[in-house]
């Protein structure tokens, strides 16, 4: 595994900033009705497991999550202002505004998405990976999970059948430890839900602390290189989400809200590798500070984007959702 050098753990900083800047910026917009729907679900808290995680890829390989997806879409490379303007239901948006927040998706970075059913994009990453096999391309999926979407049958079915037929690809399931607002304790007797591997006869690769981006990157090139030569591996991330279910869940920062003041005050991600960055580079501070400020301009930019974005025509609206 090629250790990153300095300029790589500065680009890994500048994809957290600018997930988190950008989706606090969605928090506001979504407050004042420029973003509309009830659904919105921030990826604020996760940004290590995404940057880490997809840092371990190759372009040519392929990504898929649930609906907390715009971070992901943004480390994949996925440019903001197509992102900003799908969020807004807008013509040059990624899905051409048919998907919003839920739908980011880009053929191009090999980013397939953005899905609602909880569990159900699962078989959907093991059939990409199956073609990557069955097409001898030499290509990984990344396949994202919740804890809670780890208990439904999708999971089962998609996980078991990648062993079966060795798939190319790595499930890794980010453990924030609530699904919507049901605990990982209330939902499944065996909470170390990367021990599940075994069940399935692929490879265990472990619990892992998704806080810290480093960790994630050094795990997670290990199972993409098992995956590309050997089969399936199974990864829990641990790590926490800032922000309520989705937008319309009001309560959750009061509910748990002891604990989410100590994962926000000890074990933020970007803090972490910001204190992390400048132990190991004198006077890097500076750096850092152009690259916050860049990554603001780059959301601001997207923003005006967006809302001079036209809406969709009628005839975008029925364009490709079937074959045309
Ligand atoms: C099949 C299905 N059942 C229920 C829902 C409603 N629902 C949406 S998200 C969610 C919880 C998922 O939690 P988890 O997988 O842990 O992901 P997190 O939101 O914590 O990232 C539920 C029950 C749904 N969208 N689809």
């Amino acid at each position: 595994m090629a250790k990153p050098n300095k300029e790589t753990l500065l680009e890994w900083y500048r994809q957290m900033v600018l997930i988190r800047l950008f989706e606090t910026r969605c928090d506001e917009l979504y407050q004042e009705k420029k973003i509309t729907g009830v659904y919105m679900h921030l990826y604020s808290g996760h940004e290590a497991t995404g940057v880490g995680a997809l840092a371990a890829l190759r372009p040519d390989d392929h990504v898929i999550t649930a609906y907390r997806d715009h971070g992901i879409a943004l480390a994949k490379g996925v440019h903001p202002n197509p992102i900003m303007a799908e969020m807004m239901g807008k013509k040059d948006g990624v899905s051409g505004g048919k998907g919003g927040s839920m739908h980011i998706a880009s053929k191009e970075h090999r980013m397939w998405g953005g899905y609602a059913i909880v569990g159900g994009h699962l078989p959907l990453a093991a059939g990409i990976a199956f073609a990557s096999q069955y097409n001898n391309t030499d290509e990984v999926t990344i396949c994202f999970i919740g804890d809670g979407a780890s208990n439904n049958g999708y999971f089962h079915e998609a996980v078991n059948m990648s062993g079966a037929w060795k798939l190319p690809i790595v499930w890794i399931i980010e453990n924030n430890f609530v699904a919507m607002g049901t605990r990982i304790e209330d939902s499944t007797a065996q909470t170390r839900l990367h021990m599940r591997a075994e069940g399935y006869g692929i490879k265990d690769g472990g619990r892992i602390d998704g806080q810290d981006v480093m960790a994630v990157y050094d795990a997670v090139s290990d199972a993409v290189a098992h995956a590309r030569q050997n089969g399936p591996v199974l990864i829990e991330s641990l790590t926490y989400r800032y922000k309520g279910h989705g937008v319309s869940d009001k309560s959750y920062d009061k509910r748990f809200a002891e604990e989410l003041e100590e994962w926000k005050q000890n074990r933020d991600p970007i803090t972490l590798f910001r204190r992390m960055l400048e132990d190991k580079y004198k006077n890097i501070g500076p750096e850092l500070e152009r690259i916050f400020e860049a990554c603001e301009q780059a959301v601001d930019e997207s923003v005006e984007f967006a809302l001079n974005s036209p809406d969709p025509t009628y005839e975008d609206l029925i364009s490709n959702v079937y074959v045309d």
